[in-house]
């Protein structure tokens, strides 16, 4: 099995990378009831044997310069799953915004940050590439998560590069730059990473996600529905057969235009109860998953064209019901025409995600969709229009931080400019999808 190094860098990177490892963590628990040292080869993608601790750690690296939430992790239950080589902490410097994450502090310690990624990449046997998560609205997430990203495109050429941008819930509990942060660093990941995932804060879970808390202010259910989405698409990865291999499929099977490298995820699950009654079919599954409330950015996922698309189902029916909802969908094809065109595919696993509550452990079945679509347009036009108030051509606001720490106005103009012509990029897709 070919490993993946996770880089969780700012405080919703760790926060939402630390979900997405405690739920590889249980789902491996729950399939391989054995011994550490029993694991499957699927678990290697993720975790290493640490010779010095004699255990199995996560492949990852939690990066941040405040102490706070490291430490808060520490201390949690899922804090024992890490050891100090997980950690990356440099302490005591205020970041605030992209300029300071990505040059002057981002500067000072990026060499170090780098020797650490070098450290975890030599201890796999064949690493397939790297798994970013971090926030677009912090300057450690935007800014410094530009600059590892930059630099493990620089030292590790050949190798995958997944990006899973978190793009702010409400403007009102970040900082005011968040808008200048969220474009830069969208730049950024546009131009370094070759596989982007990314998820909408603002997105109404209380659709989708009924079995959780609804919104709250610690962000758990939207960090476990992220945990959830990726679960789904690295299955094949940890536990072999499927649509995703590995890293190189994603691109293989969604990715057609370097350029459009954007894919949206909708979800839908529901726990398998004893009796198994409420038990939701595959059908019901994927209409939900046509539906604004289950998709993982803010948007109609019905207006706008997938250029390609897939699902993946985490459930223990039959073929035949598969291939039933498959052709019920087609059938209303006003909404789903584009799904269902030659290059969609879909594949199943029969290891169910596993969801823990106070009744105990249990599986859910589900499914989830990742296309190629142009819906991702309204996510680019919402970060766009807040940029462009605050930098309206009388006041560009806030600016003098970043040309304080050597940003220069042709950036801003051209991350900007860059954004629109991805949204122009999708628009014409849409018009014409074989040009
Ligand atoms: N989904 C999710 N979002 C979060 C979480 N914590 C914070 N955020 C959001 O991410 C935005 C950026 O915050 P942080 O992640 O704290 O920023 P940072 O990357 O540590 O950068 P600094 O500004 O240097 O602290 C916040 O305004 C929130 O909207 C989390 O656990 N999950
Ligand atoms: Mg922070």
């Amino acid at each position: 099995m070919k490993e993946i190094v996770s880089l969780n860098i700012g405080r919703a990177g760790i926060r939402v990378g630390d979900e997405i490892t405690q739920t590889f963590k249980q789902e491996h628990d729950y399939y391989h009831n054995s011994p550490e040292a029993d694991y499957t080869d699927g678990f290697s993608t993720f975790f290493g044997y640490n010779e010095e601790e004699k255990s199995y750690q996560p492949r990852s690296l939690l990066i941040d310069f405040e102490p706070e939430t490291l430490d808060t992790l520490k201390r949690s239950k899922s804090g024992g799953m890490y050891s100090e080589s997980n950690f990356c902490e440099f302490q005591d410097e205020e970041v605030c915004n992209y300029a300071r994450g990505y040059y002057t502090v981002g500067e000072e310690v990026i060499g170090q940050c780098m020797d650490r990624i070098q450290k975890i990449a030599e201890d796999c046997d064949s690493l397939q590439g790297f798994m970013g998560v971090a926030s677009l609205a912090g300057g450690t997430g935007s800014g410094f998560g530009a600059r590892v990203l930059e630099g493990v495109k620089d030292e590790f050429k050949s190798k995958e590069r997944l990006w899973i941008p978190i793009f702010p819930e409400s403007w009102l509990h970040t900082s005011a730059m968040s808008s200048y942060d969220c474009v830069l660093g969208n730049e950024a990941v546009r131009e370094n990473a070759n596989i982007v995932i990314p998820f909408d804060s603002r997105v109404d879970l209380a659709g989708g996600l009924d079995e959780w808390k609804l919104y709250d202010k610690e962000f758990c259910s939207i960090n476990k529905s992220i945990a959830q989405v990726v679960s789904y698409i690295t299955c094949s990865m940890r536990f072999g057969e499927g649509l995703f291999c590995n890293l190189k499929d994603i691109s293989k099977i969604l990715i057609n235009n370097s350029d459009l490298k954007y894919l949206s995820g909708a979800h839908s699950s529901k726990i398998v109860k004893a009796d198994k009654e409420n038990e939701t079919n595959p059908t019901e599954m994927l209409l939900n998953c046509l539906e604004t409330p289950f998709q993982m950015i803010k948007c109609d996922p019905r207006i706008h064209l997938k250029i390609r698309s897939c699902a993946i189902f985490r459930n223990d029916a039959t073929l035949e019901d598969i291939n039933s909802a498959i052709e019920i969908i087609n059938e209303k094809s006003n909404m789903s025409q584009d799904w269902f065109s030659d290059s969609f595919q879909w594949c199943q696993n029969k290891l169910m995600p596993i969801y823990n509550n106070e009744e105990g452990i249990h599986q859910q079945s589900g499914c989830l969709t990742l296309s190629n679509s142009a819906s991702v347009v309204e996510l680019f036009d919402y970060i766009g229009v807040k940029f462009d108030h605050l930098f309206s051509e009388s006041i560009k606001c806030y600016f003098h931080h970043y040309q304080a720490e050597g940003m220069e106005l042709e950036q801003f103009e051209e991350a900007r400019a860059n954004l629109k012509d991805l949204e122009v990029m999708y628009e014409q897709m849409e018009i014409s999808p074989n040009s």
